[in-house]
């Protein structure tokens, strides 16, 4: 009788030493307990046992009852310790841990350009204004004195949309608008996409942004553009940025120029950048031509203007040392984030 008993009380201590879970030890619990338990099973015995001795069996297992219960709970008690330990471990977060920083987007040079440049006109008492991309033939070409046989009207440099409607290909069209809607002084900075039937090289794209400035008052003279434009150079290159002008050619200014700043490689030696020039190329500009004024109502016997224009993406490829226009379309993020 006591054999049977020890032997339950043995199996069932075994059983719950080896619960490592508290799942597991539920199982032993009514493995052990539950109705269809060995304890219970035991307890069924009692009548195949004398009657003499069932006082002492129903003792025995009682006790045996109560000791399982006892371990029960206290092996119960510990394995839901060590499961919150294990749990607590696990969710441990470092509050002094540093936080992860945020994938911020960038400026593109363009864009960045766009504002550098305009901003230091701006700060000249410019006002900056921006026109359609689509425009007619006569204000992208007829007003700024490009007659119909101007090279620069020919169909291999301009997207026709029909016979009069084209994509600009300049900004200039805009200030040409500008002009006719405001009495002078007109002073205006015009950023913009321009386009040109050209193929894509590294310094070639079929669109391409401008910033054109126009000044229109009486008495403006070359030396203000001159004073204008060294004033940028200084501004947006730095320093005592050296420049000089050289006469050119266009059909919307007379007399034109081009304006070049020293190379800043070679300062004026001669160089692989500068071409052996020493100088670098870096917008146009001249005196507003009469027949420009004309064509927009102005008197020119009474008034004077200044133009200047640029390709934003010369100024930027020279500002980084970028030696492939096509990086700047590409939107490569490898090379953006240099930026
Ligand atoms: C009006 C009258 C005159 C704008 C000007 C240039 C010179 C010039 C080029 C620079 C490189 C174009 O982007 S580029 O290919 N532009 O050199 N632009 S004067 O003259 C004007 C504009 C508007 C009414």
């Amino acid at each position: 009788m006591n054999d049977r008993v020890e032997t339950v009380v043995k199996r069932a201590l075994s059983a719950i030493e080896n619960a490592r879970t508290t799942a597991a030890l539920e199982e032993a619990r009514v493995r052990l307990l539950g109705r269809k338990g060995e304890l219970t099973l035991l307890m069924r015995q009692m009548r195949s046992i004398d009657p003499e001795n069932r006082p002492r069996f129903g003792a025995l297992v009682n006790s045996a009852r109560e000791r399982i219960e006892k371990e029960l709970d206290e092996r119960a008690m510990a394995l839901d310790a060590a499961e919150r330990a294990e749990r607590l471990e696990s969710e441990r977060i470092d509050v002094t841990a540093p936080g992860r920083m945020p994938r911020i987007g960038k400026i593109h040079p363009l864009t960045q350009g766009i504002r550098d440049i305009t901003e230091i006109f701006v700060e000249m008492g410019f006002k900056v204004v921006e026109g359609p991309e689509v425009e007619t033939d006569y204000y992208n070409f007829e007003a700024l004195n490009t007659p119909e046989y101007h090279p620069a009207r020919d169909v291999q440099d301009t997207f026709y949309i029909n016979e009069s409607v084209l994509l600009r290909t300049q900004t200039s069209p805009m200030q040409a608008r500008e002009m006719e809607k405001r009495k002078p002084p007109v002073k205006v900075v015009v950023p913009g996409k321009v386009y040109r039937r050209d193929q894509v090289d590294a310094t070639h794209s079929p669109v391409f942004h401008q910033i054109e400035g126009l000044l229109v008052d009486r008495d403006v003279t070359f030396t203000d553009l001159k004073g204008t434009l060294a004033m940028f150079a200084r501004r947006f290159y730095g320093g005592e940025r050296e420049v000089r002008f050289r006469p050119h050619y266009f059909p919307f200014t007379e007399p034109s120029a081009e304006m070049d700043i020293l190379c800043a490689i070679c300062g004026g030696t001669g160089c692989r950048v500068c071409k052996q020039e020493g100088w670098i190329e870096v917008l146009g500009c001249g005196l507003v031509h009469p027949n420009v004024l004309r064509a927009v109502g102005y008197d020119p016997d009474e008034l004077t203007g200044y133009a200047f224009g640029m390709g934003v993406e010369r100024i930027v490829m020279l500002k980084y040392g970028i030696d492939d226009l096509r990086l700047l379309f590409e939107n490569d993020l490898r090379f953006l984030s240099q930026f």
